[in-house]
């Protein structure tokens, strides 16, 4: 049996190989959907989802959570969408988008997939913590399958009468208050800011974002439930708050993790550095990464023409592409110039790759050897011409 075969046959998602023409799952993507770093003790995104959970046990002692953390990332269509609200014909129901194994199934995108069944079935306050899967750019914060924390918390009548609320005041405040907690413990003194934002399934609708290495980082999606869920789930009379975190986001800036790859990285010199039970309130104390030395980065430019009648090149795609041949040795993909050429009606764009490892410096035969397959891909796969 060759390795793909076996690979395949040992892995317990080996039915995700299926030969539907709507089938986007690459291998890389692939041999992602076991491994369940939120499950590892001793790595830095389960020592931050156990870290969260204990938050969430202290803060709400009297009316508990329930914590999910191993639901399966292959939801239906109508679990990932429909259930959410997410109209018909919305750009994230889009093949360059999403990861589709059929028309009907998808890795799902958000683990807000898993809120209207979970409060179906009688959960009212509850955190769920899984893998998810995105058609994304490429760069040091963003990584075609990564880790998020949903919460959600349901109010009954009683508890905004008895405070004298609007229950939108009550959701509203208590969210803000839940999150800005969560950041403290984390984080204790930190730049934070509330920006407002879009949801189909909130209203209203936020993003919260911490100043991290000279930016602005998004790390969480929340809002007050949409009234329609709460409806769908028999909860008429009752109120929701729901976020939606990035785990890796929030543990980059938590242990000061550079590039979003190393998450995957096997090297011991990034393991050993992570134990259960490292955390410190606030981060008070509380050993940080030390990043090994940085190899090298190699730059390759790739200049080319559009072709007029085909719609196969986005820049999602060509990020599936690059990041099929080159897996984890790709940081950054981005666009450096882009022009029209009226006389022949078409459109040139050059991109910019940086190849580096993690853990060793590259030669130049092996980064050449990369750029000739994704050059010869881009040609075969995506309709361009090469300049
Ligand atoms: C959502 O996924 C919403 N489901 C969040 C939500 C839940 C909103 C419940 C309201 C109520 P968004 O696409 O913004 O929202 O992603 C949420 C977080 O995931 C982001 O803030 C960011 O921290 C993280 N994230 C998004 N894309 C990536 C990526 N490609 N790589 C790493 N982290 C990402
Ligand atoms: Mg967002």
């Amino acid at each position: 049996m060759n390795h793909l075969l076996l690979r395949v046959f040992l892995n317990p998602y080996a039915d995700i190989f299926t030969d539907d023409p709507k089938n986007n799952v690459s291998e890389y993507i692939y041999e992602k959907l076991d491994k369940n770093l939120h499950l590892q003790t001793n790595h830095p995104l389960g020592i931050l989802k156990t870290v969260i959970e204990e938050y969430f046990s202290m803060r709400f002692k009297h009316k508990p959570f329930t914590f999910y953390d191993d639901l399966t990332p292959i939801v239906s269509t109508q679990a990932n969408f429909d259930s959410v609200l997410v109209p018909p014909g919305h750009v994230s129901r889009s093949s360059n988008d999403t990861y589709y194994v059929d028309d009907n199934t998808v890795l799902r995108c958000h683990t807000s997939a898993h809120q209207l069944e979970l409060l179906k079935s009688g959960a009212r306050r509850f955190l769920v913590t899984g893998d998810v899967y995105r058609r994304d750019s490429i760069d040091a914060t963003h990584f075609p399958v990564f880790h998020q924390m949903e919460g959600v918390c349901v109010f009954e009548p009683q508890d905004w009468e008895a405070r004298q609320l609007s229950s939108l005041e009550l959701a509203n405040s208590e969210l803000k208050i839940t999150l800005e907690g969560l950041v403290r413990h984390l984080f204790g003194e930190i730049q934070m800011r509330w920006v407002d934002a879009y949801f189909p399934f909130t209203e209203p609708s936020y993003e919260l974002e911490i100043f991290f290495n000279g930016e602005w980082l998004e790390v969480l999606g929340c809002g007050v439930m949409q009234k329609s869920i709460l409806d769908e789930a028999s909860l008429g009379n009752h109120r929701a708050w729901a976020f939606g975190l990035g785990l890796e986001r929030l543990a980059m800036i938590l242990f000061d993790i550079p590039d979003i790859r190393l998450f995957w990285s096997t090297d011991l010199r990034f393991s050993k550095q992570f134990k259960a039970g490292m955390f410190r309130a606030g981060g008070v104390g509380m050993q940080k990464f030390s990043s090994y030395s940085k190899f090298p980065p190699c730059y390759k430019d790739v200049s080319f023409w559009l072709a007029k009648d085909s719609t196969r090149f986005t820049e999602n795609t060509l990020c599936e592409l690059v990041r099929d041949v080159a897996g984890n040795l790709i940081e950054e993909v981005k666009l450096i110039d882009e022009f029209y050429n009226p006389k022949l009606d078409q459109t040139s764009n050059c991109f910019r790759f940086t190849y580096r490892s993690m853990e060793r410096s590259l030669t130049d035969d092996e980064v050449n050897q990369l750029q000739e397959q994704v050059r010869s891909r881009l040609v075969d796969e995506l309709d361009v011409t090469l300049r």
